[in-house]
């Protein structure tokens, strides 16, 4: 058929990578790391429009934005001021096990989606390790994840990502546009309504950012 989507070369999807108590284990280094830097809602460059989902990172850097200095790496959490919580060792060893890079990842952003959040199509521009693919976590709702190739409106493919999934963006697709559409709410108990209101999901990105040494 000639204009079906055909997924990108370097694109990979493992399904029910973490086990319950592995997903488990990773929530609750998410809510450890929101004494230094708790969630907050960042904004676009320019518009200063809030983006839909609530952000914090681990790692040495940490992806945020505001409508004054826009997209980019930061060292410290931007209400705190303090560093971003230790990336868990746990990421680290997924990393070194299906990211075929020589070196380790720097920032590892952590998205919280309500019931209602989406996340519009983009490709992430703001790494200059292009080479080093990036490596997404579900924990929490299914999502509906929609990947696009380098050009935006061209076709695309949509998934639905659950709960202890990875999915691997490499070689070129790195650099494809994809997004979330929606959330599927109450399709998980893993976020605890104690300490995720409303519940939702959230999702782990790992991510090489400088280019190594
Ligand atoms: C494809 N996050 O944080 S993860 C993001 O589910 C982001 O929160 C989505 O897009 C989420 O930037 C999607 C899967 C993902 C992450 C990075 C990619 C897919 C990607 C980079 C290039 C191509
Ligand atoms: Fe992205």
């Amino acid at each position: 058929m000639a204009d079906t989507y055909s997924m990108p070369d370097g694109f990979r999807y493992l399904p029910g990578y973490f086990d319950r108590a592995a997903q488990q284990a990773l929530i609750e280094t998410v809510i450890e790391a929101r004494g230094d830097a708790p969630f907050w809602r960042p904004s676009m460059p320019r518009t200063g429009k809030p983006l839909s989902v609530m952000m914090t990172n681990f790692g040495p850097l940490g992806w945020v934005t505001d409508k004054a200095k826009g997209y980019r790496y930061e060292s410290f959490h931007p209400q705190t001021g303090q560093p971003w919580a230790a990336m868990p060792d746990a990421l680290l060893t997924l990393w070194r096990e299906v990211s075929d890079y020589p070196a380790d990842p720097q920032a590892c952003l952590v998205n919280w989606y309500a019931a209602d959040s989406k996340m519009g199509m983009h490709i992430d521009w703001d790494e200059e390790a292009t080479d080093a693919a990036v490596i997404s976590v579900s924990l929490g709702d299914k999502a509906r994840f929609r990947l696009g190739g380098p050009q935006r409106g061209g076709k695309t493919a949509s998934m639905v990502l659950s709960s202890g999934d990875v999915v691997v963006l490499g070689g070129a697709s790195r650099r494809c546009y994809h997004g979330v559409d929606r959330i599927y709410p109450g399709t998980s108990t893993l976020l605890g309504e104690e300490q995720f209101p409303g519940g939702g999901r959230i999702n782990l990105t790992l991510r090489r950012v400088t280019i190594p040494a």
